[in-house]
């Protein structure tokens, strides 16, 4: 990354799944120190504190999930005011409100977010559809201004994303009334079944013309279920058959050094169920594929 220091933002929120557990996944990859070679990296990598609500907790979680994404969009507008790189690290899915809304926030108006959207799900329910009415289900959706209002409003009510905008890679697991609303929509979505026939390769470098070629920037937010499970398994809702830890590290490289990349996340990192920390290393590898020289 080009002169731009890396501000890694860890959500310390599970409001939007079922299981809570990984609001601790980005204090467990700090405190154990994963990350700590890229410190040397370009112009240095720092840990901002936590974002995290204080207590007296909301009852309902559509008012967690927007509590942390008011702050979290605030922390990532002021982090590229400064010039730096926002890496934000989950915390469940639903903190991509917070990250996206505030890299949209960041532009000039008029200006269009390119966003690739990496994860064996589709999170594009909208409260009408959601089985579980879980956000982590629903945060492409508010994005792409379908949802409640207290989350597709995050600073401001317009749609963050244009579908034209944004693809999906990886997809595996989703139910009908998702894909329907992103095919009316036009969002372009690179199931796993094509990964597989044409390789990660091509369909990055697809995802790349399509989320660069209308916008003033993109974003990358990687659900880590969209690992394979095997090499993943530190995740809330693993799905088999997923991507190679080492085909997306070399995928992502094809972003590195890119002065269009505005920000990554990487999210759903669940320590409780990582095996020898296998996923935090995995996460450890994204990060610097797409960070170092
Ligand atoms: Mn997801």
């Amino acid at each position: 990354m080009v002169a731009r220091r890396i501000r890694v933002i860890g959500v310390a929120a599970g409001y939007g799944a079922g299981d809570p557990a990984c609001q601790d996944g980005a204090e467990v990859l700090r405190t154990l120190r994963f990350l700590d070679d890229l410190e040397s990296v370009d112009d240095g990598l720092a840990w901002d504190e936590p974002v995290r609500l204080a207590p007296p907790l909301p009852a309902d979680p559509v008012d967690a999930v927007q509590g942390i994404a008011g702050q979290l969009a605030q922390r990532v507008a002021g982090h590229l005011a400064q010039g730096d790189f926002p890496l934000v690290i989950g915390g469940d899915h639903s903190c991509a409100i917070g990250t996206w809304s505030g890299l949209k926030g960041a532009l000039d108006p008029g200006q269009r977010l390119g966003l690739i959207w990496i994860d064996a799900h589709m999170d594009s329910h909208t409260p009408a559809s959601s089985p579980s009415r879980n956000v982590h289900g629903m945060p492409l959706a508010c994005l792409l201004g379908h949802g409640d209002p207290r989350l597709t409003g995050v600073t401001g009510a317009a749609p963050k994303l244009l579908a034209e905008d944004v693809c999906l890679i990886g997809v595996r697991s989703f139910e009908s009334a998702e894909a329907a609303l992103l095919n009316k929509l036009g969002v372009r979505i690179f199931f796993m079944d094509e990964v597989q026939r044409r390789g990660l390769p091509a369909v990055f470098a697809d995802a790349l013309r399509r989320v660069t070629q209308h916008t003033a920037g993109y974003g990358i937010s990687i659900d880590l279920d969209a690992l394979d499970p095997a090499e993943g398994p530190g995740v809330g809702t693993p799905v088999a058959g997923g991507l190679s830890r080492a085909d997306l590290t070399d995928a992502l490289a094809l972003a590195q050094g890119d002065e269009r990349l505005r920000a990554l996340e990487i999210v759903e990192y669940n320590p409780y169920r990582d095996e020898h920390f296998v996923t935090a290393r995995a996460i450890h590898d994204l990060c610097r594929s797409v960070i170092e020289i």
